[in-house]
């Protein structure tokens, strides 16, 4: 080890397997009584048990002068033969990442098959979601259905609104023209459980419920136009899903024309996974999880707003005058800081690459500042390329941690102009009952021994 600062800012990354039920629990309570001590408790516990693989991808530093083993000793893997080509046909990650995982939170649901699972934002890199680690939301649980037998059908609500109805193999689907594009989708209920008060502990948690991929499919336009639909009379059109849960949502007409609705078969460069609606969902850039829909059977024309299920008991956000919202499609801009970030730990003062994550439904990120006091300083952060619309964009920021007590924010701001609110001001206008459409702006405390915590300015 040497003087240079950057030789220090070590950071333990994800001790976040310890949540379970209790822990969900108590950091609820915490918020509620403001007790500070939930954290420690909760390393204690991760080092004693189910966190402890965490600590194997991580370095194995040596005291200055001992001369290092790693190097002295001649290790296998460089005096012997490795393993075949092709011992995994499809290939794993190493087993010194299997803590990366996504994760159901406890309590959140009552049964699995209608539950959500969130993607480890805090151990990712880039923009891309590997995607086996994509979150999920299932109403009903996933299927993984032969594409043989999978069929698309375009249809009108009466017959003059789509004049030649078509139904599509995958194979007539996959022979079309292609388009494949970087877009995020995220849940309308992503960072739901905060609108009160701090509920969970991490990131994963806070804002797993997003991930971005390349896509892969056909603009739905094509798809409208080879059927003849009536774009003047036809404004909206009614996506349904194969799955048990009748997941039907109404997508206007303009976003379709725009080109940018794509029927997708394709997902990081292969064919989607069961979890993400093998073999065709709909991708809707910009606009919130539930739109998005998988196991896509069925389109159909009409002249108006469809009002189905999931449009008028779910997703809809209660204001403080006690009505509720409807069709708030749009996710708007929105960032946070995925290191650090809750549930990791600093061990020692120095030189930390602050990284995160930002994004808007209606365009490109234009810029995003970090503040490491609670909001009273900001800095611009670089953006890394590439900046695609509707897509996750990195963001970093050099910082030198001083050892004391540290509140770290990102504020993202859009090509439309839009700034990512406060809590204070989401509240102003939104009030707290909300479920969906929370993108305040995430604060991390940074205690003085270290461990990062999920808390709220208000
Ligand atoms: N058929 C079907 N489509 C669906 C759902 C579903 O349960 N069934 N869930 C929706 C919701 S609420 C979200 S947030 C996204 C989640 O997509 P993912 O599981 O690929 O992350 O799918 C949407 N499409
Ligand atoms: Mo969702």
């Amino acid at each position: 080890m040497n003087d240079s600062p950057i030789a220090n800012g070590r950071l333990v990354k994800a001790p976040e397997s310890f949540l379970d039920r209790d822990g969900v629990r108590a950091v609820h309570a915490e918020a509620k009584s403001g007790r500070r001590d939930f954290m420690r408790r909760a390393f204690a516990a991760a080092a004693a048990g189910a966190g402890a693989p965490a600590a194997l991808a991580q370095a194995n530093p040596v005291a200055a002068n001992a001369g290092d083993p790693n190097i002295l000793n001649l290790p296998a893997h460089s005096a012997g033969l490795g393993q075949a080509v092709v011992t995994d046909g499809y290939g794993k990650p190493s087993k010194y990442e299997t803590n990366v995982q996504r994760r159901q939170s406890p309590g959140l649901t009552q049964t699995a098959q209608s539950s959500v699972s969130f993607a480890p934002l805090q151990s990712m890199f880039g923009i891309v979601t590997p995607s086996g680690l994509h979150f999920e939301r299932h109403h009903q649980g996933w299927w993984d259905i032969d594409p043989s037998k999978h069929r698309l059908m375009i249809n009108g609500s009466d017959d003059k609104l789509v004049k030649k109805p078509l139904v599509f193999t995958m194979d007539e689907l996959m022979r079309l023209p292609s388009v494949s594009r970087f877009h995020f989708i995220e849940c309308g209920a992503n960072t739901g459980m905060e609108w009160g008060n701090v509920a969970v502990p991490t990131c994963q948690y806070t804002h797993g419920m997003v991930s971005c991929s390349e896509f892969t499919g056909v603009p739905l336009k094509v798809l409208l136009d080879m059927a003849g639909a009536d774009y003047k009379r036809g404004r909206f059109v009614l996506a349904e899903g194969a799955d048990g849960s009748s997941m039907t949502r109404t997508i206007p007409m303009e976003l379709i024309e725009s080109g940018e609705v794509l029927v997708a078969y394709g997902q990081n460069g292969e064919m989607l996974r069961p979890e993400n609606g093998y073999p065709l969902r709909l991708v809707v850039p910009g606009v919130q999880g539930v739109s998005w829909v998988k196991y896509l059977r069925r389109i159909e024309v009409g002249d108006q707003p469809y009002g189905t299920k999931d449009e008028i008991i779910h997703y809809v956000d209660l204001m403080p005058d006690g009505r509720h919202r409807q069709y708030s499609s749009i996710q708007e801009c929105k960032s946070v800081v995925t290191t650090p970030s809750g549930g990791q730990l600093l061990l020692d003062k120095g030189f930390y690459s602050i990284s995160g994550l930002a994004w808007s439904g209606r365009g490109a990120v234009k810029r995003v500042d970090v503040s490491v006091d609670g909001g009273r300083n900001w800095r611009t952060a670089h953006l890394q390329t590439p900046v695609l619309d509707k897509c996750l964009t990195r963001f970093n920021i050099d910082w030198v941690w001083d050892g004391k007590p540290a509140l770290i924010q990102s504020r993202a701001s859009d090509s439309t102009g839009y700034v990512q609110p406060t809590y204070r001001q989401l509240r102003a206008v939104r009030g707290t009952r909300s479920i969906y459409h929370n993108n305040a702006v995430q604060t991390w405390l940074v205690q003085e021994g270290g461990e990062v915590k999920n808390v709220q300015l208000s």
